[in-house]
């Protein structure tokens, strides 16, 4: 496996509307889609910068991975997610490696992308998600 670039970093925040504010100032560029991914119970936010993009996360429930994570640690980065060829053999790699997956199969995410998390235990204590965007 040999990701071509860092597809976007996912940072949880308590106010989407309010980070939104934030990084539209930040980054000197509009907020371009919000999609709220009802199985995963958190709205996004998404930025380009370069290829990469900003993704941040509002929990829609405290029992979700977002709301759990907030909790837990506060606002913050919240996981890195790499784009891949090939999800599924990316995946087999990973597992063969020995390294602990949370998605054993791809599933869909956030803007049609297909996408697996590794655990942050397998991982130097990095949330790592791994991406493949069939459409291109
Ligand atoms: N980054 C680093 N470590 C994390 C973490 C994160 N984002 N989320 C949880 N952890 C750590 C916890 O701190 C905890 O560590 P300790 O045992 O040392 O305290 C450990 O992982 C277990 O955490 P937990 O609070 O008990 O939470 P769960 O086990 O219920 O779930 C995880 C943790 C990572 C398996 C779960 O959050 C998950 O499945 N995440 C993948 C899906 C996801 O994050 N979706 C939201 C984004 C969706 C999107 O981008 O569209």
């Amino acid at each position: 496996m040999k990701p071509s670039h860092i597809e976007h970093i996912g940072i949880a925040v308590k106010q989407l509307d309010e980070a939104i504010l934030y990084y539209e100032k930040l980054l000197g560029t509009k907020c371009y889609a919000i999609e709220e991914v009802k199985d995963q119970k958190v709205k996004t936010a998404f930025f380009k910068v370069g290829q990469t993009k900003i993704e941040l996360l509002e929990s829609t429930d405290p029992e979700g991975p977002v709301g759990k994570f907030i909790e837990k640690k506060g606002e913050g980065i919240h996981h890195i997610a790499f784009a891949v060829e090939g999800l599924e053999s990316a995946l087999e790699e990973v597992r063969e490696a020995g390294i602990k997956l949370i998605d054993e199969h791809p599933r869909m995410g956030a803007e049609g992308l297909h996408i697996a998390f590794i655990h942050p235990k397998s991982t130097f204590g990095v949330l790592t998600e791994l991406c493949e965007n069939k459409n291109i």
